[in-house]
């Protein structure tokens, strides 16, 4: 394994505050502060950590309308991205994007995006501009376990596949799309097993392990970073919150949700670090209150910002 115990510290507070952002964001939302819809992804942190640890800043990224860890992660100011949630003129988009669009391409990031399975040609498209400029630059795209199904995924996946596209396709199967079971919209165990069909190398890993999708991770850039192409990797993971706020969760059972909540990697990484990697409990601390402090300014800062100004509403549109 090339990481050391800086780097593992480093995933640990990335998840972290992700973590912390987003509980911070369900109660902004709770309260007014926050409007239209919001998909967190507690539980999903350690999929976006251990994936883009693994890239470079200048690397393409795409993602959904839950990407907010994947931004944050790609490098996206988290100060920028709560002032966005808020609708204030400092976040990433002026404050006129909200939750579903955090873009900042200084970091890469080519958007989430709302529409199931959007990202996919977004990100062959960056993968092929890199090809052609002959720049070593990589695209990874993130999507759910419901975006299998979509046809502009299908295509995208071709297109990649015989264009030799230097992409990652990171599928997020959290077994469920929305309220239906993937089990109900596929018939097969993994659908890592959809890559085949296209040429695509694949895996499986498990998506509660930092270090093992990091890894994963890391291959698939190697490859597509050398001209090997493109990769499909498929994390098994889960939301240990509904879909969005208000989501009652009558699809899945208590006993279910606990299970997953058990191997939390938000409790199980730290834990790992102190057992397995040689990392103090003292460190462990540090990184917990560093985190703390940086989530204070973040709130601050969003809460202070100015909003828009009325007369900047028709900027940055194309019509
Ligand atoms: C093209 C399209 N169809 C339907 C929807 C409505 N929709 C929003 S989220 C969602 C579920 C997607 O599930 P999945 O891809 O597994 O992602 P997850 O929410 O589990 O992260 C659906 C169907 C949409 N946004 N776009
Ligand atoms: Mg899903």
């Amino acid at each position: 394994m090339n990481l050391d115990k800086r780097d593992l510290l480093q995933m640990y507070k990335m998840m972290l505050l992700i973590r912390r952002f987003e509980e911070q964001c369900v109660e902004f939302y709770k309260n007014g502060e926050i409007r239209g819809s919001l998909h967190p992804c507690i539980g999903q942190e350690a999929t976006a950590v251990g994936a883009c640890y693994a890239l470079r800043k200048d690397d393409y990224l795409t993602c959904t309308y839950r990407g907010h860890g994947q931004a944050l992660d790609k490098g996206l100011d988290p100060k920028e991205a709560m002032a966005e949630l808020l609708g204030r003129s400092t976040g990433c988009s002026k404050g006129k994007g909200g939750s579903m669009h955090f873009t900042d391409p200084d970091v890469g990031l080519l958007g989430e995006n709302a529409i199931v399975g959007a990202g996919a040609p977004i990100a062959v498209g960056a993968a092929l501009s890199a090809q052609l400029d002959g720049i070593d630059r990589v695209s990874i795209t993130f999507f759910g376990d419901g975006a299998v199904n979509q046809g502009a995924f299908a295509e995208a996946l071709n297109l990649a596949a015989v264009w030799n596209a230097p992409i990652i396709f990171f599928c997020e199967n959290n077994l469920y799309s929305e309220m239906t079971p993937i089990a109900d919209m596929v018939n097969i165990e993994q659908l890592a097993d959809r890559a085949a069909g296209f040429g695509i190398p694949a895996v499986t890993v498990d998506g509660y392990d930092p270090v093992a999708l990091y890894e994963a991770t890391l291959a698939a850039v190697d490859r597509a970073r050398s001209g090997g192409g493109p990769t499909f990797i498929e994390a098994m993971t889960y939301r240990l919150v509904g879909h969005m706020i208000g989501d009652t969760e009558p699809y899945r059972t208590q006993e279910e949700v606990a299970e997953w909540r058990a191997r939390d990697p938000i409790h199980a990484f730290p834990q790992r670090l102190v057992d397995e990697f040689g990392v103090s409990q003292a460190e462990i601390e540090a990184a917990q209150a560093e985190v703390e402090a940086q989530m204070a300014e973040v709130v601050r800062f969003a809460l202070d910002s100015p909003w828009p100004s009325a007369d900047e509403i028709a900027q940055d549109i194309f019509a």
